[in-house]
C-alpha cells in the first residue's frame, strides 16, 4: 500500500508539471490550452508558485511577464494578450487599453486587474530559491514594481481612504458570477444592450458557464469603462457597479505582509507595507464582518449595504491576518455546519449549499476550486486548525486524482467541470504535494 502511494504522488506530480509545460506560451503560461489562450493575472501567480517547486527559473519568468504587462500608473492588469491567438472574447479589440495614456506600448492588456497576488507569489519563488543570489536579485527587481502596484490600488482604488479597495468589475474579483455580484448587478441599469459573440460557450457547455444575462452586464460595464478611458477619478463616482470585496482585499492583506517580509528580506524599510496591511485588516474586521452570523461580506459602496451572501469569500480573512480566536471561530465553524459549507462530498464549496444560488455545476455557484481550498487552507493552519487544514489538502488532491486537472469540481460528486488541463489545478496541485 505504501509503494502504490508513492507512486500514485510521483505520477500525480509530473502529470501536474506537464500541465503546466504542455501551457506554456512564448513569456508565461496560458491558464488552459484553449478556453484561455492569453495571460491571466492571478492564475499566473499560482501557476508561478507551481513552478517554483521544480523550476525557478520558469517561476521568474512567470511574474516577469505578469509586470512587463503594468501600466505606468502601477496596475497590473487582469489579461496580457498574446498576439498569436484570437481566440477568446473579449480580445483586445474590445477593451482598446491604448485609450488609456498609462497602457504600455507594445503590450495589449485588459484595462482592470484581479486579486493581487503577487507579492504572495514572488515569496514563495524567493523562499524556495535555492541560489542565493538569484533569489536576492530577483526580489530586487519585482520589489519596487509590486510595491507600485499596491499604490495604485490605494491611490486610485480607495477614495475614502477606508482601507479598502474598490473592485469595479466581477472579473477584477476572480470570482466572476458569485452571488454578491450578481446581487450587485441586479442593481446596474444597462443603458443599452452590447453587441457581442460569445466565444467561452464553444469550448464549455453553457449549463456550466456564466449565463448571457452576466455577460450582457460584464460587456457594458467594461464599455463604461473604456468610454472613460480607465481614468478611474473619472469613473468611480458614476460607476454603478462598486464593491469592497473581501475576498480581493484579504488577498491584498497577506500580500502586504509578504511585501513586508520581501522589504526585511533586501533590509529596506517595510513600515509602508506594514501599515497598508494594518489599516486593512482593521478595515476588514471593522467594516465587512456581520455581528449576527460572525461571517465576513463584501460591501456594496454605492449602497453602503452588505452583501449578505454566504460565499466562500466569507471565510478569507482567516488568510488575510492572524484574527482573534472570537473571530476565527464562526468561519472555521461554517465549514462543519451542512447548510452551509459541509456538502457531505468535497470541501470546499464556493457558494454555501443553502444559498438560493447554489448550483454544484455552474462556475463560482457551488463548485470547488483549487486555488479557493489553497488559500483556505493557508487561512486554517494559521489558525491552528491543522485537521481542518489536511482535510482541505486532501480532499483537493483527491479530486485532481479522481476527475484530472479539471478547471472546477461537483461538491457532492467530486466530477469535473470546465476546461481541462487547467494550469493553477495543476500548480498548486504541485504546492499542495511539496508541503506534506
Ligand atoms: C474572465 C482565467 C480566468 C480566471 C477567473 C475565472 C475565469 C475569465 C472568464 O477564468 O474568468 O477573467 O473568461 O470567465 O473566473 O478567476 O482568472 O483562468
Amino acid at each position: 500500500v505504501w509503494e502504490s502511494a508513492v507512486i500514485e504522488t510521483t505520477s500525480l506530480r509530473s502529470r501536474a508539471e506537464q500541465v503546466l509545460l504542455g501551457n506554456r506560451l512564448e513569456h508565461s503560461t496560458k491558464p488552459s490550452p484553449s478556453l484561455y489562450p492569453h495571460q491571466w493575472m492571478w492564475d499566473s501567480c499560482f501557476i508561478a508558485v507551481g513552478y517554483s517547486t521544480f523550476d525557478g527559473a520558469l517561476a521568474r519568468s512567470e511574474i516577469r511577464s505578469l509586470l512587463r504587462g503594468q501600466w505606468s500608473n502601477g496596475m497590473v492588469p487582469q489579461i496580457i494578450f498574446n498576439p498569436a491567438s484570437s481566440g477568446y472574447f473579449p480580445g483586445p479589440d474590445r477593451w482598446q487599453s491604448g485609450r488609456s495614456p498609462y497602457a504600455p506600448e507594445n503590450v495589449q492588456t485588459s484595462g482592470i486587474t484581479q486579486p493581487p497576488l503577487l507579492a504572495i507569489a514572488a515569496r514563495a519563488v524567493i523562499e524556495r530559491e535555492p541560489d542565493a543570489g538569484i533569489a536576492r536579485s530577483f526580489a530586487a527587481e519585482v520589489f519596487p514594481a509590486i510595491t507600485r502596484y499596491h499604490e495604485f490600488l490605494y491611490r486610485e482604488r480607495d477614495p475614502d481612504d477606508s482601507g479598502l479597495v474598490t473592485v469595479v468589475h466581477p472579473w477584477e474579483s476572480g470570482l466572476d458570477n458569485s452571488p454578491p455580484y450578481l446581487d450587485a448587478g441586479s442593481r446596474v441599469e444597462l443603458s443599452y444592450k452590447p453587441e457581442y459573440h460569445r466565444l467561452d460557450t464553444a469550448h464549455v457547455a453553457a449549463r456550466n458557464r456564466p449565463t448571457d444575462k452576466d455577460y450582457d452586464l460584464f460587456i457594458w460595464l467594461l464599455e463604461q469603462m473604456r468610454d472613460a478611458e480607465y481614468d478611474w477619478s473619472r469613473y468611480l463616482p458614476e460607476a454603478q457597479l462598486q464593491v469592497q470585496d473581501v475576498l480581493f482585499n484579504s488577498v491584498l492583506c497577506r500580500a502586504n505582509d509578504d511585501l513586508a517580509w520581501i522589504a526585511r528580506y533586501l533590509e529596506e524599510s517595510d513600515a509602508t507595507a506594514r501599515s497598508w496591511r494594518d489599516k486593512t485588516a482593521a478595515a476588514i474586521i471593522n467594516s465587512l464582518r456581520d455581528e449576527e452570523s460572525g461571517l465576513f461580506f463584501s460591501r456594496d459602496r454605492r449602497t453602503g449595504e452588505l452583501l449578505r451572501q454566504v460565499t466562500i469569500s466569507s471565510l478569507m480573512p482567516l488568510f488575510a491576518v492572524q484574527l482573534e480566536d472570537g473571530i476565527s471561530q464562526p468561519p472555521v465553524d461554517a465549514l462543519a455546519d451542512p447548510a452551509l459549507f459541509d456538502a457531505s462530498g468535497y470541501r470546499c464549496p464556493t457558494t454555501a449549499i443553502s444559498s438560493s444560488w447554489f448550483n454544484p455545476q455552474n462556475y463560482w455557484l457551488g463548485p470547488v476550486w483549487i486555488n479557493t481550498n489553497w488559500m483556505l487552507r493557508q487561512g486554517l493552519l494559521a489558525h491552528g486548525c491543522a485537521n481542518q487544514a489536511d482535510a482541505v489538502r486532501r480532499d483537493s488532491l483527491e479530486l485532481v486524482e479522481k476527475s484530472g486537472f479539471r478547471e472546477y469540481f461537483d461538491p457532492i460528486t467530486g466530477e469535473g467541470y470546465g476546461t481541462d488541463s487547467f494550469s493553477w489545478s495543476a500548480a498548486l496541485t504541485l504546492d499542495l504535494l511539496s508541503v506534506a
